[in-house]
């Protein structure tokens, strides 16, 4: 299966689009791409012609599902890949020139400067497990309402209706997406299930292929592990698809030295436990066998 990254690899460098983005870094790029994997036995589709930090992707993924959005506990277990955008917005806010290292360190050992200048806004996990609602308080007034946990809506209907279309958990608040420090990606899962096999179908509207693409297979795929677990469902096909699919011209070297590596070997995952619910798991419930990866590829991140 890694062929079909690698081969969108090649194919966008190679006929993509040149465009100047968001971060003035520049990318090449292709408007649409897709990639199946089959996740059957636990299969877990994890690139092996570079080292990809798969424990570091499930700590991401279980802090998407405590709903936090702040920075701190990522920090605090040593995960590096948010920090960037606390830190851009601090520099830009407070026009203090502090280093990325300075302000991270700051972060893990002030709680109260972490609260302040820690979080994203209402991304992933405030979506996914507490989506805003509102109800009347007369006169045309509003208060909050209780939020939706589309996660735990998403477990009970494929319990209870498992031939729905609907089963879906979905990042992009429209209402709420300026108050992001970044718009969510990796926007709508959709998960369906034929033959006893739980599918799942991830939409991500922009893709960074060579630094965000391993990581966001990787979470679809732990969802999809955990969501058929908890299900009693066995894992199906996942399909990925993407919008704005790029390779950042700063990828250069990166890319050149992984598309002369040939994958080898495919990893598995075993879920260790059965937790009481999908909000239970725990870090070392998740144990990764014949992973063998060639040696680690690094690459600046575009913030
Ligand atoms: N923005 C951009 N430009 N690229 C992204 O991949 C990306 N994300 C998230 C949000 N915005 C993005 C953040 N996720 C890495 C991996 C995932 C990220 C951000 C950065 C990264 O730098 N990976 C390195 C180091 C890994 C590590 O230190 O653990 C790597 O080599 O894989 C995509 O959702």
């Amino acid at each position: 299966w890694e062929w079909q990254y690698l081969d969108l690899m090649r194919r966008i460098w190679e006929h993509g689009d040149k465009r100047i983005d968001r971060t003035g870094v520049g990318t090449r790029a292709v408007f649409g791409a897709q990639i199946r994997f089959d996740l059957a036995g636990g299969a877990m589709p994890l690139i092996t012609t570079k080292r990809v930090y798969w424990k570091t992707a499930v700590r991401e993924f279980l802090w998407f599902l405590t709903g936090e959005t702040n920075i701190r506990p990522l920090v605090l277990q040593g995960v590096k890949i948010w920090n960037e955008w606390p830190h851009a917005n601090y520099v830009k806010a407070t026009g203090e020139a502090i280093a990325l290292d300075d302000f991270v360190a700051r972060i893990a050992e002030d709680a109260a400067f972490a609260a302040r200048w820690g979080d994203l806004g209402p991304v992933y996990g405030k979506q996914w497990v507490d989506w805003p609602t509102y109800e009347p308080a007369g006169e045309g007034l509003f208060r909050a309402g209780p939020g939706i946990n589309q996660v735990a809506q998403v477990v009970h209907s494929l319990r209870t209706n498992p031939g729905s279309r609907r089963h879906i958990v979905e990042g992009w608040n429209v209402a709420e997406l300026d108050q992001m420090a970044l718009p969510p990606c990796h926007k709508t899962y959709q998960f369906g299930v034929t033959d006893g096999r739980l599918n799942c179908l991830l939409y991500q509207r922009s893709c960074d292929v060579a630094l965000g693409l391993p990581f966001n297979l990787i979470g679809a795929a732990l969802f999809t592990h955990m969501l058929a677990q908890q299900c009693d469902l066995a894992p199906g096909e996942l399909v990925w698809m993407g919008g704005d699919t790029h390779l950042y011209l700063n990828h250069a070297d990166l890319v050149e030295a992984q598309l002369a590596r040939t994958p080898q070997g495919s990893a598995r995952l075993e879920l260790q436990r059965r937790p009481g619910s999908i909000c239970e798991y725990r870090f070392e419930d998740f144990v990764m066998h014949d992973y063998a990866p060639q040696a680690p590829l690094s690459a600046p991140v575009a913030v």
